[in-house]
């Protein structure tokens, strides 16, 4: 059998070419999900397994964001009853440690969410940050900005390239890097107390845990807060490496998401 020699030059092709085709399917989107922690890519497995053109933007080389590390780096994660069934529907290994009490292995649950996540539809882009917000004259949140995390962290003057998207998802955790954006830019009033930032409260599992499903809002026109983003967003506490609330979260803002767009 003759064995064709291997050309750099098309292995080169091959990338540039598909990454573009991809990207340039993905310039206007249902939803555009900043952050691919765990809340994040829940939001946007149930988006895509509702056939939704959504997207998810990670900073970092690896989606993830902070379940890999489980607590104090021990890969470990602890959900309770109420989240147990995502565990399941994922086909993630779970063992029951006190009653009510799940865990799993973070980097199975993080594989896993990830594999189905991408799977199911979803495109998930690495290496590239959200530095801003698209708005309408309607002052409707429409879009997301981004550069890559490269020219970010070396501070390089290079602008950024908009994509739009019918809803935006601020799914960065305690940074809630997006909502910061959109206050400090638009004074949008958000759907807070306060209409404002309320801020994040210290570690308290049960109350934290407890509300952030009120928490998952649509925090200003086209602008929804899931997990970490979204407890931070309206007062309440954090909650350490239990993650039940995450997969939770944003599992209800890609429902109510999806309904929304069929409506
Ligand atoms: O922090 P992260 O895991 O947020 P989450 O999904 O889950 C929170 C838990 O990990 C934990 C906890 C559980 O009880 O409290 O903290 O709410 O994931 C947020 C992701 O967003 C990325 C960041 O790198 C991380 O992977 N991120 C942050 N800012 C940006 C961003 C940005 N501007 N653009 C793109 N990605």
């Amino acid at each position: 059998m003759s064995k064709k020699k291997l050309d750099d030059v098309i292995v080169t092709k091959a990338i540039i070419d598909s990454f573009h085709k991809k990207l340039l399917n993905d310039l206007r989107l249902d939803t555009a999900i900043a952050g691919g922690g765990p809340a994040g890519l829940m939001c946007a497995y149930e988006l895509a397994k509702a056939r939704r053109k959504v997207a998810v933007f990670e900073r970092n080389l690896a989606p993830g964001g902070g379940m890999w590390g489980g607590g104090l780096s021990y890969n470990i994660i602890v959900v309770q009853d109420e989240a147990k069934a995502i565990l399941d529907e994922l086909g993630v290994r779970s063992e029951e440690y006190a009653e009510g009490y799940f865990i799993a292995s973070s980097l199975e649950t993080m594989a896993t969410l990830i594999d189905k996540t991408i799977k199911a539809g979803a495109s998930i882009y690495n290496l590239l940050s959200v530095e801003d917000v698209m708005v309408s004259e309607h002052k409707r949140i429409c879009g997301v900005v981004l550069n890559w995390r490269a020219n970010e962290l070396a501070r390089f003057h290079i602008d950024p390239v908009s994509i739009s998207a019918k809803y935006v998802v601020d799914a960065t955790g305690h940074e809630m890097a997006v909502v910061k954006k959109v206050v400090e830019k638009t004074g949008l009033k958000l759907n807070t107390p306060s209409g404002g930032i309320e801020g994040e409260r210290s570690m308290n599992a049960e109350l934290g845990e407890s509300a952030i499903m009120e928490n998952t809002v649509e925090v200003a026109d086209g602008l929804f807060v899931v997990g970490m983003s979204a407890n931070a967003v309206m007062g309440s506490h954090r909650m350490g490496p239990i993650f039940g609330g995450m997969l939770l979260s944003g599992q209800k803002a890609g429902r109510e998401i999806t309904k929304l767009l069929k409506g």
